[in-house]
C-alpha cells in the first residue's frame, strides 16, 4: 500500500486489527524504555545506588541459584554487569509491550501493570544496602514517565479492532493511514532510542560516584603507627539489653543535613588548612594516609540527644591528629576557632585550643578497623573528644579555616545553637528489669567525654541513691557502662541513674531542653517486679 495518497489522518476504516496491535505493542515498548531511561537517569544523577535497573538486577543475583550465577560469570566473566543491565531492560521492553497490548484492549489494565513494576522497582531498590529516602524517586519517575506516554501513545491507536466497530470515523489524530501509522511508529521508536541512550547516560553518570562508592573497598588502610589497646574483658557488662561498649558500624547513630551522601572519589581529595596561618597546607589521602597514624577511642554523641536518648555512639577510630597538620600551618595569633567545611558545604566550628591540646583530636580515615563508610564521612571526617558533633565532628571535610569566633558563624551556631558546644556528663539507663534474685536489675553507660565518669549511682523511686557497679574505664573520652542489682517490691518502680565525672561534678537533676547546647536532667525508666 502507498501511503503517499493518505495524509490528514480521516478515515472511514480504521486500523486493522493485527495493525493495531503491533502499534499498541510499539506503543507499550516505546513508554516503558522512556521510562526506564527516565528512571535511570534520575538514579544516574540523585543516587545510583537507586538504579532501579541494577536494583531488580542485584535481587535477580541474590535470588537466582548458584548455577545461573556461574553460567553468567562463565559466559560474560566480568562484564556480567552490564549484560545484566541488558536483560533487564529487554525484560522491561518485553514488559512494555504486556502494558501496551493491554492499555489498548482494557484500558487501564497497561497502567495497572506499570504499577506494579514501579512498585517492584521501589521495593528492590529501597531493599539494597545504603538505601535512603531518595531512592524510591528513580522508580517513582520512571513510573510516572512510562504512564505517561502510555496512555498518549495508545490514545492515538484509534479503538480496538471489533467488528461492530469497522466503519468508525476515528478521532482527530488517531492512527490512520499509513502514513500516520509510520510516522507513529517512528515516534515510538525515536523514543524507544531515547529511552535506551537515557539509560546508557543514567549509568554513565552514576558509574562515576559509584566509583568513589567502589573505591570505599579499595582502601586499604595502614597498620596504625599508634594501636590502642582491645577493651579489657572488664570494661563490658554481659547484659542482655546494654548498650555495647563499642558500637558496630552499622549501628552507629547517625546525624547530617545530607540528603545525598557525598561521594568522595580519595584520589581527588584533598583537605586545605588555610585563613589565619602563617602557611596554607594542603593534603592528600595518599599523604594523609602515609602519616603514623593513631587509633582511639571515643564516643561520640549528637546536641540532639534527648535525656535517654540514642544519638551517642562509640567507635574505635584510626586517624592523624588535627593538632600537628594545624603546626605544619602555624595558626596566627589571635585566631580561636577552626572552622571545618564539608564538600557540601556544611560547617562547624571548634575552639582551636581544644584541636591544639593533646587530646585525640583526629582526622579519621577508619571507624572500628574499616575505611569510614560513606555515611559517617568517607573519606575523612574529625572526631573530636569532649564536644557534641555539630562544633566538632565535619564528616566528608575539605577545608580547615583558621579563625575566630567573632568573625564567623558555623552552620548551627547561625540557627540558634550554641558557639562551643562541649559535652555534658549524661547516663542512660537501658536495661530495668526484675531479676533472679527477686529484686531488679539495671545497667545501661554514663558519659562525660574527655573528663571521664568516677562513679554512677541509681535510685528507685524516691529512695535512698545507690552506688552502681562501673565497669572498666575504656578511656576518659568514652562511655562507661554501669549496672546494679537493687531489691524491689513486687509491683511498679521507677529507677532514676545519675553521673559523677571524674572531676567531681554531679550530674544535674535540672532538665534542659537540647536546645541550645544539650539536655541535662537525669534519665528515669518504669519496670515491674
Ligand atoms: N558534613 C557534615 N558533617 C557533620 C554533620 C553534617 O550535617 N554534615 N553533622 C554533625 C553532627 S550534628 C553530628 S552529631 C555528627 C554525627 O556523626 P555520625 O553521623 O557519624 O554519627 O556529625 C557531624 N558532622
Ligand atoms: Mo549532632
Amino acid at each position: 500500500m502507498s501511503g503517499s495518497a493518505q495524509r490528514c489522518g480521516i478515515s472511514v476504516t480504521p486500523m486493522s486489527g493485527s495493525r493495531n496491535q503491533v502499534s499498541s505493542i510499539s506503543a507499550g515498548v516505546a513508554s516503558a524504555l522512556v521510562g526506564v531511561g527516565a528512571a535511570e537517569l534520575v538514579a544516574g544523577i540523585v543516587s545510583p545506588g537507586s538504579s532501579p535497573l541494577a536494583s531488580i538486577g542485584a535481587w535477580i543475583i541474590d535470588l537466582a541459584p548458584g548455577w545461573a550465577k556461574d553460567v553468567m560469570v562463565a559466559l560474560f566473566g566480568t562484564g556480567d554487569k552490564p549484560v545484566l543491565i541488558t536483560l533487564t531492560v529487554l525484560g522491561v521492553a518485553a514488559l512494555g509491550a504486556l502494558a501496551g497490548f493491554l492499555q489498548h484492549r482494557r484500558p487501564p489494565s497497561g497502567v495497572s501493570l506499570t504499577g506494579v513494576v514501579t512498585l517492584v522497582g521501589v521495593i528492590a531498590a529501597m531493599t539494597r544496602p545504603g538505601a535512603g529516602i531518595l531512592t524510591p524517586l528513580a522508580a517513582v519517575v520512571g513510573g510516572g514517565v512510562t504512564v505517561l506516554a502510555l496512555t498518549r501513545l495508545t490514545r492515538r491507536i484509534g479503538v480496538p479492532a471489533r467488528p461492530e466497530l469497522a466503519v468508525r470515523p476515528v478521532v482527530a489524530g488517531a492512527v490512520s493511514g499509513s502514513t500516520d501509522r509510520r510516522g507513529f511508529l517512528r515516534l515510538a521508536g525515536v523514543l524507544s532510542a531515547a529511552g535506551i541512550a537515557a539509560v546508557a547516560a543514567g549509568q554513565f553518570i552514576g558509574a562515576s560516584s559509584r566509583r568513589a562508592l567502589d573505591a570505599i573497598s579499595d582502601v586499604v588502610l595502614p597498620a596504625p603507627a599508634t594501636t590502642v589497646a582491645a577493651p579489657p574483658a572488664g570494661a563490658s557488662f554481659a547484659i542482655d539489653g546494654l548498650s555495647p561498649l563499642v558500637t558496630s558500624n552499622d549501628a552507629f547513630y547517625r546525624i547530617d543535613t545530607a540528603l545525598v551522601v557525598p561521594e568522595i572519589d580519595p584520589s581527588e581529595w584533598s583537605l586545605l588548612i588555610t585563613g589565619m596561618v602563617e602557611q596554607e597546607v594542603r593534603i592528600t589521602f595518599e599523604e594523609l594516609l602515609a602519616l603514623p597514624l593513631e587509633e582511639s577511642y571515643t564516643t561520640l554523641m549528637c546536641v540532639s540527644n534527648v535525656v535517654g536518648g540514642d544519638l551517642i555512639s562509640n567507635a574505635r577510630w584510626l586517624g592523624y591528629p588535627i593538632r600537628d597538620l594545624l603546626a605544619r600551618a602555624t595558626p596566627l595569633d589571635g585566631a580561636d576557632m577552626v572552622l571545618s567545611r564539608s564538600t557540601d558545604g556544611w560547617t562547624a566550628g571548634t575552639p582551636l585550643e581544644v584541636l591544639q591540646d593533646d587530646r585525640n583530636a583526629i582526622l579519621a580515615v577508619g571507624m572500628n578497623g574499616a575505611p569510614l563508610p560513606a555515611e559517617h564521612g568517607f573519606p575523612v571526617r574529625m572526631v573530636v573528644p569532649g564536644l557534641y558533633g555539630y562544633v566538632s565532628a565535619t564528616k566528608w571535610v575539605v577545608t580547615l579555616e583558621v579563625t575566630r569566633f567573632a568573625d564567623v558563624q558555623a552552620y548551627w551556631t547561625t540557627r540558634g545553637w550554641g558557639e562551643r558546644g562541649p559535652v555534658k556528663v549524661e547516663s542512660r539507663i537501658d536495661v530495668a528489669r526484675a531479676d533472679e534474685s527477686g529484686g531488679a536489675l539495671l545497667a545501661g553507660v554514663a558519659w562525660a567525654q574527655h573528663t571521664g565518669i568516677a562513679g554512677v549511682e541509681v535510685q528507685i523511686d524516691d529512695g535512698e541513691w545507690v552506688e552502681a557497679e562501673t565497669a572498666d574505664e575504656l578511656s576518659i573520652d568514652t562511655w562507661r557502662q554501669w549496672r546494679a542489682t537493687v531489691p524491689a517490691a513486687a509491683g511498679r518502680h521507677t529507677a532514676r541513674v545519675r553521673a559523677t565525672t571524674s572531676a567531681g561534678e554531679v550530674q544535674t537533676s535540672d532538665r534542659a531542653d537540647v536546645l541550645p547546647d544539650g539536655a541535662t536532667g537525669y534519665h528515669s525508666r518504669d519496670f515491674t517486679v
